[in-house]
């Protein structure tokens, strides 16, 4: 297959790219991504040499570029990674995500409709359906509730793929799933965050009360999920991706500071994000059952080789850091 993946340049899309060019050694990858503060041409140095990948700088809402790169390589399927993901920079800058992550998916979902692509596969996220309470999870039947302008362009962008199946007819799916940890995670996120912090002496900064609860899941595991929906998925149909694993984020920052042999007072309150969500919690069982999917990684193996990972790779997120310090 030839595959059209964009926002193949950050964190969970060059993990995929590299599953997919390792797993399929027949498929094309063509790798749209804008190179935004966000994307790092780095994270995909290992493919570099790799015939089967083609690394294209552009943006997902230009429609002339994204057309012809479907026609000129004959693409089969579009996996949308490209997106805003930060939920604080939503807070500060919302105009950014409508344009990336609803005009954005317009355009791609308007260019396989027209240029016939067979499948169109959109990764979406966990916070679509909102927040929830001390008890529940969320399947594919709750009700999209987001309350960040992040989850918001993401809900927006979910509709419009529905949409798009159920007034054209095109092929199309979407992937609900969990917070993802792993390498290449850029270090504005908690987890990289709190590690790379705690390396460079810093404070380990928790929002409120440090009580709000996340579902866990490792990226690769995320990967091999999205590549069975891919290949297996039901026309139209949603599945929510998840591995069981709720910590708070006290239990998070306590782990890493456990392992970097941190003094707990490192730990600092500081002032909570705004509409913070409380608690998020996926039930995968339509995955697990209809396509048989099962993660690998427990969250105890994978911080440990992800807190190794940024330890050994200070050349890759020092640079990265600086970045998002200055705001770019
Ligand atoms: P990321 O911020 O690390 O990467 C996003 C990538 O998209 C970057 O490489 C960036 O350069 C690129 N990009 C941004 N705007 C673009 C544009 N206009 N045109 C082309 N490329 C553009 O994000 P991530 O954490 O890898 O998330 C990838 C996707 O998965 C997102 O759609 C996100 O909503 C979703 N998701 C993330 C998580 C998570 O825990 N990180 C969980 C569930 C779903
Ligand atoms: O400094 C921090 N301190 C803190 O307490 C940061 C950056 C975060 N937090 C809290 C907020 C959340 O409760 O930690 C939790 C995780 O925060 P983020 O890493 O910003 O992730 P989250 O807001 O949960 O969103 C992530 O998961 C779902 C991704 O960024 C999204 O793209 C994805 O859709």
């Amino acid at each position: 297959m030839n595959l059209l993946v964009t926002g193949g340049a950050g964190f969970i899309g060059s993990n995929f790219v590299r599953h997919i060019l390792g797993t399929y050694r027949d498929y094309k990858v063509i790798n749209l991504d804008l190179l935004t503060y966000a994307g790092n041409i780095h994270n995909l140095d290992d493919l570099k040499d790799n015939p089967n990948h083609l690394f294209v700088k552009g943006n997902i809402t230009d429609r002339a570029l994204v057309q012809s790169l479907i026609k000129d390589h004959d693409i089969q399927a579009i996996i949308n990674f490209a997106a805003e993901s930060h939920v604080d920079r939503s807070i500060t800058n919302p105009g950014i995500f409508v344009e990336t992550n609803v005009q954005g998916t317009l355009n791609l979902l308007d260019a396989a409709r027209e240029c016939g692509v067979d499948r169109y596969l959109q990764v979406s996220t966990d916070e679509v359906y909102g927040s929830l309470g001390e008890t529940g999870c969320f399947t594919e039947e709750t009700p999209l509730a987001p309350n960040s302008p992040y989850s918001a362009s993401k809900a927006g962008a979910d509709l419009l793929v529905r949409a798009y199946h159920e007034t054209y007819g095109l092929n199309v799916n979407i992937t609900r799933c969990s917070n993802n940890y792993g390498p290449f995670h850029f270090p504005e996120k908690l987890i990289p965050l709190m590690i790379t912090n705690g390396v460079d002496g810093k404070d380990l900064p928790l929002y409120g009360d440090g009580k709000n609860i996340r579902d866990w899941l490792h990226v690769t595991d995320h990967c091999t999920a999205i590549d069975l929906v891919l290949h297996k998925g039901k026309s139209g149909e949603v599945y929510n991706v998840g591995g069981h694993n709720e910590r708070t984020n006290n239990e998070i920052a306590e782990i890493i500071a456990d392992y970097l042999n941190l003094p707990k007072e490192r730990i600092k309150y500081v002032q909570d994000r705004l509409g913070h969500d409380l608690r998020y919690a996926i039930d995968p069982t339509k995955l697990e059952t209809e396509l048989g999917w099962r993660p690998n990684y427990t969250f105890d193996t994978g911080i440990v080789e992800t807190i190794e990972w940024y330890l050994n790779h200070e050349d890759w997120w020092r640079p990265l850091k600086e970045r998002a310090k200055l705001g770019i």
